[in-house]
């Protein structure tokens, strides 16, 4: 077996995508302890076929003390869409929103940019920490915001959706999720355990959250249309939004 790891198809990736797979990363390297996490047989690197273009999919995986996955995917199909997919999920025990961001783009044009902290507890309001760092960051100005889907109730106020018009555009969404993200990590490295009554609430929202994520048509058919149905069934129940498990 070869030592050389493959390239990461990041490098061949629209610019945006590149560099916030970098500042994911770096985020995540630079406040939590990370631990590898295996996933289930062989789903790290895939290869298929859409209409004649090659999918690839690479995934990295994380898990800390208060998270049980931090996953971060990057697809590339053929020369027209390029992907970049990410979640963070708190172990219950932590009363941690769930941090999610989507970037999908072809032919030098990302399409639709995403990312939130979206709140898992009964009343679905973020913790009061969070919503004061995040309402004290300045407000997001872009030209073109999108329309949630009906399945999108699970995000925030402090949702953004949207397709960047210009390299400014672009500029300003990067640094948003880099706040996000800075916030998050900083006050999860720091929380402690909450009560079991309390975790389970976590546990039911973070159900809720998997179930209406699985409901994303645009990403099922995408995956559909490469490995077929049973595939992409799976790989979305099972990598991209698997259910916690009550240990
Ligand atoms: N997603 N996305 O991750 N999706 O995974 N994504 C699309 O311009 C993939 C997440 C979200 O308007 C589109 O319309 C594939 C997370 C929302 O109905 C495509 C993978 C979040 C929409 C894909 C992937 C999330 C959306 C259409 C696996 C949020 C709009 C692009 C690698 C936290 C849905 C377009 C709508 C769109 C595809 C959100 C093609 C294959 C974590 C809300």
């Amino acid at each position: 077996m070869s030592a050389i790891a493959k390239p990461s198809i990041r490098e061949e990736q629209h610019p945006l995508i590149r560099q916030l797979a970098d500042c994911i990363e770096s985020n995540w390297r630079g406040y939590l302890p990370l631990e590898p996490y295996i996933l289930p047989e062989e789903l790290g690197y895939v290869e298929g076929r859409l209409e004649g273009e090659k999918l690839i999919i690479e995934n990295r995986c994380y898990q800390t003390p208060q998270f049980r996955k931090m996953h971060l995917e990057l697809a590339r199909i053929g020369n027209k869409l390029d992907i970049l997919h990410c979640v963070m999920f708190p172990r219950p025990e932590y009363d941690l929103p769930m941090f999610g961001c989507d970037l999908v783009g072809g032919k030098g044009q990302i399409s639709a940019a995403i990312a939130d902290l979206s709140p898992v507890n009964r009343r679905r309001v973020l913790p009061d920490t969070y919503h004061q760092l995040l309402a004290a960051l300045p407000p997001p100005e872009f030209k073109e915001p999108r329309e949630l889907p009906a399945w999108g109730d699970i995000f925030s106020q402090f949702c953004i959706f949207i397709r960047p018009g210009n390299l400014e555009e672009e500029r300003q969404f990067l640094s948003r999720v880099d706040r996000f993200l800075q916030i998050h990590c900083s006050l999860a490295a720091n929380s402690t355990p909450v009560s079991k009554e309390k975790q389970a609430e976590i546990l039911a929202g973070q159900h809720y959250y998997c179930t209406k994520q699985q409901k994303n048509d645009k990403t099922r058919r995408v995956l559909e249309k490469a490995f077929g149905s049973d595939w992409a069934d799976n790989y979305m129940s099972s990598v991209l939004f698997d259910l916690p498990t009550d240990e």
